[in-house]
């Protein structure tokens, strides 16, 4: 076989389009797609051992969370990014005015959050096309992706297909498999759950196609062959996302924007236009929404609590977190902390670091003496 990884991929791909799709074929499907999945990560590991592929954009994080702008050319991304916080990005009434990454804060209910405006994408942006790969490597880090989409063009799943091309999965989670490799015993695969989309049987020659000689597989959740060929890839991000659908000024249509919400169904829809400024204040409270923080609020030692302006953090963020974000110096002089609210057995239980925080606490830390 002299033919190149593109080739092998491309040809793989054309059998799989071309097989007959049926309870036969199921198998032999499986382990094409376990093939490909193996050779995209081979073509994965040579770009980015090679010079230009490690090429990215400088972005650094900041704020409690970062949302990506993610849209096809002219869509508005930039005027969105505009109205949404003090940056001030270029519009243009062309294509690809945008050709770097723009980062803005939007300032909301005491939450800093990070508002990237990207380079449009086209289809192929995932093999390259317009800065693409860049672009979308940026997109992988993001807490919450907009999809931007004009009010008469759209194909949101031309965007979710370059997305998923690099490995960023939308509104899913990691599925509950887990594989532990073995000294002997071949691939042995059980489940804990009726599976409904493919059996022990398919795991099992698809986690040997995958490479693994012998290894434990344990399935926990009704998975079908692409999810479990994601756990067996391992190099997935899952992202929020939700649509946000620009230029509604040029809908006159009510009916209209009604089926585009059935169309998005599964997805936050917000309807907007950002030149006229329509529906920004709602698109802020999604974004907030979706990003799901809550807030904590700082009590001193020995003085009262500050419940004028609270720190804003993840949900899930526990007391150690909250040190790290306020100072480094902090988690290394800790004693312990005090806390109230929703999250506390009773007022004023002492707790240590792992200790999770829920919305509305009032949280005091307590540092060692001289700390
Ligand atoms: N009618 C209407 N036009 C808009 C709206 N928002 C943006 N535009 C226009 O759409 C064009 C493209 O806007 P940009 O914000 O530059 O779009 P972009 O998505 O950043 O484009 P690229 O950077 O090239 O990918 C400009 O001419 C804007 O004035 C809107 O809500 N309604
Ligand atoms: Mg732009």
């Amino acid at each position: 076989m002299s033919s190149t990884i593109e080739e092998q991929i491309k040809a793989l791909e054309d059998e799989i389009f071309k097989t007959q799709k049926n309870k036969n074929t199921e198998y032999h499907i499986g382990k094409l797609k376990a093939k490909i999945a193996k050779l995209k990560e081979e073509q994965e590991k040579r770009r980015s051992s090679g010079g230009k592929a490690g090429l990215t954009y400088a972005v650094k994080k900041s704020g409690n969370a970062t949302v990506a702008l993610v849209g096809f050319p002219s869509v508005g991304k930039s005027t969105i990014l505009n109205r949404l916080t003090d940056a001030n990005s270029e519009v243009g009434a062309y294509d690809f005015t945008t050709l770097d990454v723009v980062p803005g804060v939007m300032e909301y209910k005491f939450a800093k959050i990070q508002i990237l405006d990207l380079p449009g994408l086209i289809k192929d942006a995932s093999k390259g096309k317009g800065r693409g790969r860049e672009v979308l490597s940026v997109v992988r880090a993001a807490d919450l992706i907009l999809f931007i989409i004009d009010a008469y063009d759209t194909n949101i799943h031309v965007l979710i297909r370059e997305l998923e091309a690099v490995g960023i999965r939308v509104n899913s989670h990691p599925a509950d498999v887990v594989i532990s490799k073995t000294e002997v015993g071949g691939v042995e695969v059980r489940s804990t759950v009726k599976m409904t989309k493919m059996d022990e049987e398919m795991a099992r020659s698809v986690v040997s196609e995958y490479g693994y000689i012998n290894a434990d597989v344990v399935i926990r959740e009704d998975v079908d062959v692409d999810q479990l060929i994601d756990v067996l890839t391992g190099n997935r991000v899952y992202a929020k996302g939700m649509v946000v659908v620009n230029k509604i000024d040029l809908v006159k249509d009510k009916e209209y924007m009604k089926g585009l919400r059935q169309k998005f169904k599964g997805y936050d829809v917000v309807f907007i236009s950002a030149e006229k400024e329509i529906g920004i204040p709602e698109l802020k409270e999604t974004i907030y929404q979706n990003l799901d923080l809550i807030s904590v609020y700082l009590k001193p030692q020995g003085k009262e609590a500050d419940m004028e302006v609270p720190l804003v953090i993840r949900n899930g963020a526990t007391v150690g977190d909250v040190c790290d974000t306020l100072h480094r110096s902090i988690r290394p002089n800790f004693r312990y902390s005090v806390i109230w609210g929703r999250s506390a057995k009773f007022p004023g239980q002492t707790v240590g670091l792992d200790h999770v925080l829920q919305d509305g606490d009032i949280l005091s830390i307590i540092k060692k003496r001289g700390g």
